[in-house]
Protein backbone atom coordinates (compact mmCIF):
# COMPACT_ATOMS: atom_id res chain seq x y z
CA UNK A 1 0.00 0.00 0.00
CA UNK A 2 1.30 3.45 -0.84
CA UNK A 3 1.82 5.84 2.05
CA UNK A 4 -0.70 8.53 2.88
CA UNK A 5 1.73 11.12 1.50
CA UNK A 6 1.97 9.27 -1.80
CA UNK A 7 -1.81 8.98 -2.07
CA UNK A 8 -2.14 12.73 -1.43
CA UNK A 9 0.39 13.56 -4.13
CA UNK A 10 -1.28 11.22 -6.63
CA UNK A 11 -4.65 12.84 -5.91
CA UNK A 12 -3.08 16.26 -6.31
CA UNK A 13 -1.59 15.23 -9.70
CA UNK A 14 -4.98 13.99 -10.94
CA UNK A 15 -6.62 17.22 -9.71
CA UNK A 16 -3.96 19.25 -11.52
CA UNK A 17 -4.70 17.49 -14.82
CA UNK A 18 -8.43 18.04 -14.36
CA UNK A 19 -7.91 21.71 -13.47
CA UNK A 20 -5.81 22.19 -16.58
CA UNK A 21 -8.61 20.65 -18.64
CA UNK A 22 -11.18 23.14 -17.42
CA UNK A 23 -8.78 26.11 -17.73
CA UNK A 24 -8.08 25.10 -21.32
CA UNK A 25 -11.77 25.21 -22.21
CA UNK A 26 -11.76 29.00 -21.88
CA UNK A 27 -8.75 29.56 -24.14
CA UNK A 28 -9.00 30.13 -27.89
CA UNK A 29 -5.59 31.54 -28.90
CA UNK A 30 -2.63 29.25 -29.47
CA UNK A 31 -0.38 31.65 -27.58
CA UNK A 32 -2.61 31.50 -24.46
CA UNK A 33 -2.79 27.72 -24.68
CA UNK A 34 0.99 27.40 -24.86
CA UNK A 35 1.34 29.78 -21.90
CA UNK A 36 -1.08 27.67 -19.82
CA UNK A 37 0.84 24.54 -20.79
CA UNK A 38 4.04 26.14 -19.53
CA UNK A 39 2.39 27.14 -16.23
CA UNK A 40 1.64 23.45 -15.55
CA UNK A 41 4.52 21.61 -17.20
CA UNK A 42 7.30 24.18 -17.29
CA UNK A 43 10.72 23.22 -15.97
CA UNK A 44 11.91 24.22 -12.50
CA UNK A 45 9.89 26.65 -10.40
CA UNK A 46 7.71 27.82 -13.23
CA UNK A 47 5.64 24.64 -13.59
CA UNK A 48 3.14 23.43 -11.03
CA UNK A 49 3.73 19.75 -11.90
CA UNK A 50 7.52 20.09 -11.54
CA UNK A 51 6.95 21.84 -8.22
CA UNK A 52 4.90 18.88 -7.04
CA UNK A 53 7.57 16.40 -8.14
CA UNK A 54 10.09 17.90 -5.75
CA UNK A 55 8.26 15.93 -3.03
CA UNK A 56 9.09 12.68 -4.84
CA UNK A 57 12.62 12.60 -3.37
CA UNK A 58 11.24 12.66 0.17
CA UNK A 59 8.95 9.63 -0.39
CA UNK A 60 9.88 6.08 0.51
CA UNK A 61 11.40 4.25 -2.48
CA UNK A 62 8.44 1.87 -2.63
CA UNK A 63 6.03 4.75 -3.30
CA UNK A 64 8.00 6.30 -6.13
CA UNK A 65 6.83 4.08 -9.07
CA UNK A 66 3.17 4.74 -8.32
CA UNK A 67 3.68 8.50 -7.91
CA UNK A 68 5.91 8.63 -11.02
CA UNK A 69 3.24 6.81 -12.99
CA UNK A 70 0.61 9.32 -11.81
CA UNK A 71 2.91 12.20 -12.80
CA UNK A 72 3.37 10.74 -16.29
CA UNK A 73 -0.38 10.27 -16.55
CA UNK A 74 -1.02 13.90 -15.60
CA UNK A 75 1.66 15.13 -17.99
CA UNK A 76 0.34 12.96 -20.81
CA UNK A 77 -3.22 14.10 -20.23
CA UNK A 78 -2.18 17.79 -20.25
CA UNK A 79 -0.22 17.35 -23.48
CA UNK A 80 -3.02 15.42 -25.12
CA UNK A 81 -5.52 18.12 -24.10
CA UNK A 82 -3.29 20.80 -25.63
CA UNK A 83 -2.95 18.87 -28.90
CA UNK A 84 -6.64 18.21 -29.09
CA UNK A 85 -7.57 21.82 -28.34
CA UNK A 86 -5.16 23.17 -30.99
CA UNK A 87 -6.43 20.73 -33.59
CA UNK A 88 -10.02 21.71 -32.80
CA UNK A 89 -9.19 25.41 -33.21
CA UNK A 90 -7.47 24.74 -36.52
CA UNK A 91 -10.51 22.78 -37.75
CA UNK A 92 -12.82 25.60 -36.70
CA UNK A 93 -10.71 28.18 -38.56
CA UNK A 94 -10.73 26.02 -41.69
CA UNK A 95 -14.49 25.53 -41.45
CA UNK A 96 -15.00 29.29 -41.11
CA UNK A 97 -12.78 29.82 -44.16
CA UNK A 98 -14.78 27.35 -46.23
CA UNK A 99 -18.08 28.83 -45.10
CA UNK A 100 -17.27 32.23 -46.63
CA UNK A 101 -19.64 33.18 -49.43
CA UNK A 102 -17.06 35.21 -51.39
CA UNK A 103 -16.78 33.70 -54.87
CA UNK A 104 -13.14 34.01 -55.85
CA UNK A 105 -13.88 32.48 -59.25
CA UNK A 106 -15.91 35.53 -60.36
CA UNK A 107 -14.22 37.43 -63.20
CA UNK A 108 -12.31 40.51 -62.01
CA UNK A 109 -13.81 43.95 -62.42
CA UNK A 110 -12.35 45.29 -65.68
CA UNK A 111 -9.83 48.10 -65.56
CA UNK A 112 -11.15 50.90 -67.75
CA UNK A 113 -8.38 52.16 -70.01
CA UNK A 114 -8.33 55.78 -71.03
CA UNK A 115 -7.88 56.92 -74.61
CA UNK A 116 -5.68 59.57 -76.11
CA UNK A 117 -7.31 62.89 -76.90
CA UNK A 118 -8.21 63.19 -80.61
CA UNK A 119 -5.97 66.27 -80.88
CA UNK A 120 -3.07 64.23 -79.45
CA UNK A 121 -3.77 61.42 -81.91
CA UNK A 122 -3.79 63.83 -84.85
CA UNK A 123 -0.63 65.60 -83.65
CA UNK A 124 1.22 62.30 -83.28
CA UNK A 125 0.04 61.04 -86.66
CA UNK A 126 1.26 64.19 -88.41
CA UNK A 127 4.55 64.12 -86.49
CA UNK A 128 5.10 60.54 -87.70
CA UNK A 129 4.52 61.56 -91.32
CA UNK A 130 7.16 64.31 -91.11
CA UNK A 131 9.58 62.21 -89.05
CA UNK A 132 9.40 59.77 -91.96
CA UNK A 133 10.58 62.55 -94.27
CA UNK A 134 13.59 63.36 -92.07
CA UNK A 135 12.08 66.29 -90.16
CA UNK A 136 12.63 66.75 -86.42
CA UNK A 137 9.93 67.69 -83.91
CA UNK A 138 10.69 70.91 -81.99
CA UNK A 139 8.74 72.73 -79.29
CA UNK A 140 9.16 76.03 -77.46
CA UNK A 141 7.68 78.37 -74.81
CA UNK A 142 4.06 79.62 -74.85
CA UNK A 143 5.08 82.99 -73.43
CA UNK A 144 7.18 84.84 -75.97
CA UNK A 145 8.63 88.23 -76.72
CA UNK A 146 7.10 90.36 -79.45
CA UNK A 147 10.40 90.07 -81.27
CA UNK A 148 10.30 86.27 -81.67
CA UNK A 149 6.58 86.23 -82.41
CA UNK A 150 6.38 89.24 -84.78
CA UNK A 151 9.50 91.33 -85.56
CA UNK A 152 11.65 88.37 -86.60
CA UNK A 153 8.79 87.24 -88.81
CA UNK A 154 8.69 90.43 -90.89
CA UNK A 155 5.48 91.47 -89.16
CA UNK A 156 5.57 95.27 -88.67
CA UNK A 157 4.30 97.01 -85.54
CA UNK A 158 1.31 98.41 -87.42
CA UNK A 159 0.12 94.92 -88.39
CA UNK A 160 -3.35 94.14 -86.93
CA UNK A 161 -2.09 90.92 -85.30
CA UNK A 162 0.02 93.09 -82.99
CA UNK A 163 -3.03 94.86 -81.58
CA UNK A 164 -4.18 94.10 -78.01
CA UNK A 165 -7.48 93.06 -79.61
CA UNK A 166 -5.80 90.20 -81.43
CA UNK A 167 -3.00 88.96 -79.19
CA UNK A 168 -2.79 88.32 -75.43
CA UNK A 169 -0.33 90.64 -73.71
CA UNK A 170 0.95 89.43 -70.34
CA UNK A 171 2.98 91.10 -67.58
CA UNK A 172 6.45 92.34 -68.40
CA UNK A 173 5.61 93.23 -71.99
CA UNK A 174 5.52 89.63 -73.10
CA UNK A 175 2.80 87.93 -75.11
CA UNK A 176 1.23 84.51 -75.54
CA UNK A 177 2.55 83.28 -78.87
CA UNK A 178 -0.02 83.61 -81.66
CA UNK A 179 1.64 80.87 -83.77
CA UNK A 180 4.48 78.36 -83.30
CA UNK A 181 6.78 80.27 -85.69
CA UNK A 182 8.94 81.53 -82.77
CA UNK A 183 10.09 77.91 -82.39
CA UNK A 184 11.43 78.01 -85.94
CA UNK A 185 13.07 81.40 -85.32
CA UNK A 186 14.81 80.02 -82.21
CA UNK A 187 15.88 76.88 -84.09
CA UNK A 188 17.40 78.87 -86.97
CA UNK A 189 19.22 81.23 -84.59
CA UNK A 190 20.69 78.25 -82.71
CA UNK A 191 22.22 76.43 -85.67
CA UNK A 192 23.19 76.92 -89.33
CA UNK A 193 21.16 75.46 -92.21
CA UNK A 194 19.94 72.95 -93.25
CA UNK A 195 16.85 73.02 -91.01
CA UNK A 196 14.03 70.51 -91.28
CA UNK A 197 11.57 70.79 -88.44
CA UNK A 198 7.93 70.58 -87.48
CA UNK A 199 6.78 72.68 -84.53
CA UNK A 200 3.55 71.47 -82.89
CA UNK A 201 2.00 73.27 -79.93
CA UNK A 202 -0.71 75.43 -78.45
CA UNK A 203 -1.10 79.02 -79.66
CA UNK A 204 -3.30 81.86 -78.40
CA UNK A 205 -5.46 84.48 -80.08
CA UNK A 206 -8.19 86.75 -78.74
CA UNK A 207 -11.00 84.90 -80.50
CA UNK A 208 -13.86 83.05 -78.84
CA UNK A 209 -16.93 82.02 -80.81
CA UNK A 210 -18.52 78.98 -82.46
CA UNK A 211 -15.56 78.45 -84.78
CA UNK A 212 -12.68 79.92 -82.72
CA UNK A 213 -11.24 79.10 -79.30
CA UNK A 214 -8.75 81.47 -77.59
CA UNK A 215 -6.24 78.60 -77.44
CA UNK A 216 -5.75 76.08 -80.22
CA UNK A 217 -3.09 73.61 -81.25
CA UNK A 218 -1.11 74.32 -84.37
CA UNK A 219 1.66 72.67 -86.32
CA UNK A 220 4.11 74.51 -88.50
CA UNK A 221 6.67 73.02 -90.82
CA UNK A 222 9.93 74.64 -91.94
CA UNK A 223 12.57 73.48 -94.38
CA UNK A 224 15.63 75.61 -95.15
CA UNK A 225 18.54 74.58 -97.34
CA UNK A 226 20.33 75.66 -100.50
CA UNK A 227 18.14 75.42 -103.59
CA UNK A 228 14.78 74.74 -101.92
CA UNK A 229 11.97 75.57 -104.37
CA UNK A 230 8.23 76.02 -104.48
CA UNK A 231 8.06 72.57 -106.08
CA UNK A 232 9.56 71.11 -102.89
CA UNK A 233 6.78 72.81 -100.94
CA UNK A 234 4.08 71.36 -103.16
CA UNK A 235 5.66 67.89 -103.19
CA UNK A 236 5.88 67.86 -99.41
CA UNK A 237 2.25 68.97 -99.06
CA UNK A 238 1.15 66.34 -101.57
CA UNK A 239 2.96 63.62 -99.61
CA UNK A 240 1.37 64.84 -96.39
CA UNK A 241 -2.15 64.88 -97.85
CA UNK A 242 -1.70 61.41 -99.32
CA UNK A 243 -0.58 59.99 -95.99
CA UNK A 244 -3.09 61.84 -93.83
CA UNK A 245 -6.27 61.98 -95.93
CA UNK A 246 -5.86 59.53 -98.79
CA UNK A 247 -3.44 58.36 -101.52
CA UNK A 248 -5.16 59.73 -104.64
CA UNK A 249 -6.07 63.23 -103.43
CA UNK A 250 -4.68 66.36 -105.09
CA UNK A 251 -3.38 69.58 -103.56
CA UNK A 252 -4.25 73.08 -104.73
CA UNK A 253 -2.33 76.23 -103.86
CA UNK A 254 -4.21 79.54 -104.01
CA UNK A 255 -2.27 82.83 -104.00
CA UNK A 256 -2.46 84.55 -100.65
CA UNK A 257 -0.52 86.81 -98.31
CA UNK A 258 1.47 86.25 -95.10
CA UNK A 259 4.08 88.76 -93.87
CA UNK A 260 6.65 85.96 -93.32
CA UNK A 261 6.43 84.27 -96.74
CA UNK A 262 6.75 85.42 -100.35
CA UNK A 263 5.13 84.10 -102.42
CA UNK A 264 2.36 82.83 -100.13
CA UNK A 265 -0.45 80.39 -100.73
CA UNK A 266 -3.49 78.91 -99.06
CA UNK A 267 -3.36 75.11 -99.12
CA UNK A 268 -6.40 73.11 -100.21
CA UNK A 269 -6.61 69.33 -100.32
CA UNK A 270 -9.07 67.55 -102.56
CA UNK A 271 -12.11 66.65 -100.47
CA UNK A 272 -11.65 63.06 -99.29
CA UNK A 273 -15.41 62.53 -98.92
CA UNK A 274 -16.37 63.18 -102.57
CA UNK A 275 -12.79 62.65 -103.79
CA UNK A 276 -12.79 66.11 -105.35
CA UNK A 277 -16.02 65.69 -107.30
CA UNK A 278 -17.98 68.21 -105.24
CA UNK A 279 -20.96 65.92 -105.49
CA UNK A 280 -22.04 62.86 -103.56
CA UNK A 281 -25.22 60.96 -104.47
CA UNK A 282 -26.11 63.73 -106.93
CA UNK A 283 -26.10 66.42 -104.20
CA UNK A 284 -23.50 68.96 -103.13
CA UNK A 285 -20.95 67.20 -100.89
CA UNK A 286 -21.69 68.04 -97.23
CA UNK A 287 -18.01 68.32 -96.31
CA UNK A 288 -16.64 70.61 -99.06
CA UNK A 289 -20.06 72.20 -99.79
CA UNK A 290 -19.73 71.25 -103.43
CA UNK A 291 -16.39 72.87 -104.20
CA UNK A 292 -14.39 69.62 -104.21
CA UNK A 293 -11.66 71.23 -102.07
CA UNK A 294 -11.06 71.75 -98.37
CA UNK A 295 -8.71 74.33 -96.92
CA UNK A 296 -6.08 72.80 -94.64
CA UNK A 297 -3.62 75.66 -93.98
CA UNK A 298 -1.33 78.36 -95.26
CA UNK A 299 2.11 78.18 -96.81
CA UNK A 300 4.84 79.97 -98.71
CA UNK A 301 8.54 80.52 -99.36
CA UNK A 302 10.31 82.00 -96.34
CA UNK A 303 10.60 85.81 -96.70
CA UNK A 304 14.21 87.10 -97.09
CA UNK A 305 13.68 89.42 -94.12
CA UNK A 306 13.03 86.38 -91.88
CA UNK A 307 16.38 84.93 -92.95
CA UNK A 308 18.09 88.27 -92.28
CA UNK A 309 16.54 88.41 -88.78
CA UNK A 310 18.01 85.01 -87.82
CA UNK A 311 21.39 85.62 -89.48
CA UNK A 312 20.92 83.39 -92.53
CA UNK A 313 21.95 84.73 -95.94
CA UNK A 314 18.91 84.87 -98.26
CA UNK A 315 21.22 84.86 -101.28
CA UNK A 316 22.55 81.44 -100.20
CA UNK A 317 19.56 79.65 -98.68
CA UNK A 318 15.88 79.38 -99.45
CA UNK A 319 13.09 77.59 -97.69
CA UNK A 320 9.44 76.83 -97.44
CA UNK A 321 7.09 76.90 -94.50
CA UNK A 322 3.50 76.04 -93.83
CA UNK A 323 1.12 75.97 -90.93
CA UNK A 324 -2.10 74.22 -90.06
CA UNK A 325 -4.59 74.11 -87.22
CA UNK A 326 -4.65 70.68 -85.59
CA UNK A 327 -8.29 71.02 -84.47
CA UNK A 328 -9.27 71.58 -88.08
CA UNK A 329 -7.26 68.50 -89.10
CA UNK A 330 -9.01 66.46 -86.38
CA UNK A 331 -12.48 67.74 -87.39
CA UNK A 332 -11.84 66.79 -91.00
CA UNK A 333 -10.28 63.42 -90.16
CA UNK A 334 -12.93 62.31 -87.66
CA UNK A 335 -15.98 64.14 -89.07
CA UNK A 336 -16.48 66.30 -85.98
CA UNK A 337 -18.72 69.30 -86.75
CA UNK A 338 -18.31 71.37 -83.58
CA UNK A 339 -14.88 72.61 -82.53
CA UNK A 340 -15.94 72.99 -78.90
CA UNK A 341 -16.32 69.21 -78.49
CA UNK A 342 -12.51 68.98 -78.24
CA UNK A 343 -12.43 71.16 -75.13
CA UNK A 344 -15.52 70.07 -73.17
CA UNK A 345 -13.89 66.93 -71.71
CA UNK A 346 -16.94 64.72 -72.26
CA UNK A 347 -15.60 61.15 -72.15
CA UNK A 348 -18.51 59.95 -74.28
CA UNK A 349 -17.03 62.07 -77.06
CA UNK A 350 -13.34 61.66 -76.26
CA UNK A 351 -13.57 57.87 -75.81
CA UNK A 352 -14.51 57.35 -79.47
CA UNK A 353 -11.05 57.91 -80.88
CA UNK A 354 -8.10 55.57 -80.76
C1 LIG B 1 -1.72 79.21 -91.29
C2 LIG B 1 -0.55 79.79 -91.95
C3 LIG B 1 1.79 79.71 -92.03
C4 LIG B 1 4.15 79.93 -91.87
C5 LIG B 1 2.93 79.63 -91.30
C6 LIG B 1 6.48 80.41 -91.26
C7 LIG B 1 7.41 80.29 -90.27
C8 LIG B 1 8.63 80.85 -90.46
C9 LIG B 1 8.92 81.51 -91.62
C10 LIG B 1 7.96 81.58 -92.55
CL1 LIG B 1 9.78 80.75 -89.24
N1 LIG B 1 6.76 81.06 -92.39
N2 LIG B 1 5.26 79.85 -91.05
C11 LIG B 1 4.20 80.29 -93.20
C12 LIG B 1 3.04 80.36 -93.94
C13 LIG B 1 1.82 80.06 -93.35
O1 LIG B 1 0.64 79.40 -91.38
O2 LIG B 1 -2.80 79.25 -91.83
N3 LIG B 1 -1.54 78.60 -90.16
C14 LIG B 1 -2.59 77.97 -89.41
Amino acid sequence: MPSADAIAIIAELDRLAAEFGSELGGLAAEQEIRAAQARYLGKGKSGRLSELMKALGRLPAADRPAVGEAANRAKGSIEAAVDERLRALEQAALAADLARTLDVTLPARGRRLGTLHPLTLVRREIEEIFLGLGFEVRTGPWIETEWYNFDALNTPSDHPARDMQDTFFVEGGRILRSHTSPVQIRTMMAAPPPVRIVAPGNVFRRDDDATHTPMFPQMECLLVDEGVSFADLKGTLLHFVHRFFGPKLGVRLRPSYFPFTEPSAEVDAACYLCEGAGLSNGRACRLCKGSGWIEIGGSGMVHPNVFRAVGYDPKVVSGFAFGMGLSRMAMLKYGVDDLRAFYENDVRFLGQFR
